[in-house]
């Protein structure tokens, strides 16, 4: 089953609770990144509690290893569930987010290459393929691959196994949800889902790929 991954970028606390509300029953994790958590603070993380939801903290940690700890602590301590890292920091840096992240009982995800056209700049020539090769020996538990390449994600799929791809950019950036749901564990959407006039409805529909 590939998970259908809520992407709650809107900056209202009530918005944001109605729509994970209205999507919950579809969807298989919440993913919360700066501009939600900038406008209302951590406690986001107890607001959408209720719901039961894995809840990913979408913070591309990319510190040192002791700012990347502080960052990781508050982040689990709050009642995420996971965190999405950089690993381009290097190995040490993104090991202390996945060894914060294990101590909670929890995950962490490394970003190997991004979804946005610019992302070709730096993580192309080989990049995204050591950063794969880097969340392997780290043991996070999964990356980050574009939806907008599924043919990058086949290749990255070579480097990390069975490990975890969540891939974000279908839909509005441009990715086709079909295409990238077959090749990997999760699909995460944001605007096409909570752009949408009736967001569970069209979480519901995105939600065929789980079957
Ligand atoms: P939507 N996101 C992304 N590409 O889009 N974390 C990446 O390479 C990446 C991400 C996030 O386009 C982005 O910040 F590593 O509205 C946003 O929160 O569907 C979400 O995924 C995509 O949102």
């Amino acid at each position: 089953m590939t998970e259908l991954i809520l992407s709650l970028d809107v900056l209202d606390r009530k918005q944001a609770v109605s729509i994970a509300e209205a999507c919950a029953p579809f969807i298989d994790a919440i993913k919360v990144g700066y501009p939600l958590v900038l406008a209302t603070g951590l406690t986001i993380a107890s607001d959408l509690a209720d719901l039961a939801l894995p809840l990913i903290a979408d913070f591309k940690v990319a510190d040192i290893p002791n700012t990347n700890r502080l960052i990781c602590e508050a982040v689990f301590s709050a009642g995420f569930d996971a965190v999405i890292a950089h690993g381009f920091v290097g190995a040490d840096a993104a090991r202390t987010c996945v060894e914060v992240a294990h101590k909670h009982s929890g995950a962490a995800y490394i970003v190997t290459e991004m979804s946005h056209p610019g992302a070709t700049e730096f993580f192309h020539g080989g990049v995204a393929e050591r950063l794969a090769e880097l969340a392997v020996s780290s043991r996070a538990d999964g990356i980050i691959a574009p939806a907008t390449r599924p043919e990058r994600i086949t290749r990255l799929r070579e480097i990390v196994g069975s490990k975890a791809i969540y891939s974000p950019g279908v839909g509005a950036q441009g990715g086709d949800i079909d295409t990238v749901a077959r090749l990997v564990d999760g699909v995460i959407v944001g605007r096409s889902i909570y752009e949408a006039e009736d967001p569970g409805a069209e979480a519901e529909r995105f939600s065929r790929i789980r079957r």
